[in-house]
């Protein structure tokens, strides 16, 4: 279905060369533009939800409310917390943080108004109620995850209701660095939405399209963002470069990322990090993070070979012709800005993108559901059937 166009999605839209768009702005208007947090240098991702949804920026006064607002849908019961503890310890983060969203779904607003029978037309409040829920409950979600998977036994802050989600996230991790509060908030803000054909947001789409409410559809969208070939790529992109600097430690050259990239593509292995099923250049949202990078993190060793790595492997992918776009997406770089602060625990990076991705992907099943949009339902064919149709050139 590559290039089909096939769906209608309210939030964000794709361009092959200049990336994503949300609401008709574009990455580099939305970091100058949207609301900071107060002594950050990053736009909060508070901000940025207020405009998926209603695509304008909120001012500092609208934000702070809706910080608060969000602050307090954020709660999870005991029982959610007790299950995502009580889940085996080498279970993938991505899996527990799907379980904890399906844990939520009792509560959901548009389930009961469903089974009350309210008209199709405020189905779209009942949405937006269970939406706001979701967005501000992965939060806390990932935290627990990520305190009960690698800080077990921690005595760890609890949130904060001054803090944007953002900060909140990393102090509930146990990390203190202001940088790294801000570099999450790049990090939520450039992942929240890629338009509606990803793996994740169709999925959510298509489950909330028989009306299965959104922490069905979420929950069922963080399964196909686990995957290596979209939301898993950046925990395997860094794990490209540590193992390339195991290999060949801080003394490298060119021709040693070049024999190593090939290496790996004649075993039929992806470059992850690299290629895109839209884009046709260099993701600008690996552009803000090496950005980032610059202003805030002192070169080191990953970094220098992140940034050669992106001289380096475009030349060789693009001999290899089968590969439409040989440039970095988001994935190739998030990790070694993560590291950087701390986070070493590859497996978790997901879930941060799986929290990011909620805001887009809830925004949008609002605008769905206030569209009616119908059940989704293509046609699918048998291969006996296909042949014939070939072989008959109808
Ligand atoms: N390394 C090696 N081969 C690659 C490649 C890469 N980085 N990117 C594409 N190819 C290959 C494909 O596997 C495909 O090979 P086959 O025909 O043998 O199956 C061929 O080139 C054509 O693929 P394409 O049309 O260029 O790309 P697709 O739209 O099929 O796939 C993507 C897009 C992202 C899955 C692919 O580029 C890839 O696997 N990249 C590495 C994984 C990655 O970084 N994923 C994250 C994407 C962003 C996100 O969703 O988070």
């Amino acid at each position: 279905m590559r290039g089909l166009t096939g769906l209608l999605y309210e939030t964000s839209k794709l361009h092959p060369v200049n990336g994503i768009t949300y609401r008709g702005k574009d990455l580099n208007e939305i970091i100058k533009q949207s609301p900071r947090a107060s002594g950050g240098t990053q736009p909060t991702p508070e901000g940025v939800l207020w405009l998926l949804l209603t695509g304008v920026y909120p001012n500092q006064e609208e934000v702070k409310t809706f910080q608060e607002e969000l602050y307090q849908r954020s709660h999870l019961s005991d029982e959610t917390e007790t299950l995502i503890r009580n889940l085996p310890e080498k279970m993938h983060p991505m899996t527990k943080f799907s379980i904890g969203v399906m844990s939520c779904q009792p509560d959901s607003n548009f389930a009961k108004a469903y089974h009350k029978g309210v008209p199709k037309k405020e189905y779209w409040e009942h949405t937006l109620e269970d939406s706001l829920d979701i967005c501000a409950k992965v939060i806390q979600l990932a935290a627990v995850v990520y305190n009960s998977t690698y800080n077990r036994g921690k005595q760890l802050p609890g949130p904060d209701q001054d803090l944007d989600m953002s900060a909140n996230l990393v102090q509930m991790m146990g990390f203190s660095d202001k940088s790294f509060y801000d570099l999450m908030r790049l990090y939520l803000v450039i992942h929240a939405d890629h338009e509606g054909g990803t793996v994740s947001s169709h999925t959510a789409h298509c489950v909330n399209s028989a009306l299965s409410d959104p922490y069905l559809a979420y929950s069922a969208a963080m399964n196909g963002l686990a995957g290596p070939l979209h939301g898993l790529a950046n925990q395997e992109s860094l794990n490209f470069l540590l193992d390339f600097e195991k290999r060949f430690g801080h003394i490298w050259t060119d021709n040693d990322i070049a024999n190593y990239v090939e290496e790996i593509l004649s075993e039929s292995r992806v470059i992850p990090g690299y290629g895109h099923a839209v884009l046709r250049k260099t993701d600008p949202r690996f552009i803000h993070l090496l950005e980032f990078a610059e202003k805030n993190i002192e070169e080191n060793n990953l970094i220098r070979l992140l940034n050669q790595c992106y001289t380096v492997i475009p030349k060789i992918l693009d001999k290899h012709k089968k590969i439409k776009n040989p440039w970095p997406n988001v994935d190739a770089g998030s990790g070694v800005m993560l590291l950087h602060y701390g986070l070493n625990h590859q497996d978790f990076y997901t879930v941060l993108f799986g929290v990011s991705r909620a805001l887009g992907i809830m925004s949008s099943l609002v605008w769905s559901r206030a569209f009616n949009l119908p059940i989704e339902r293509p046609n699918s064919i048998t291969l006996d059937l296909l042949l014939e149709k070939v072989s008959s050139g109808k």
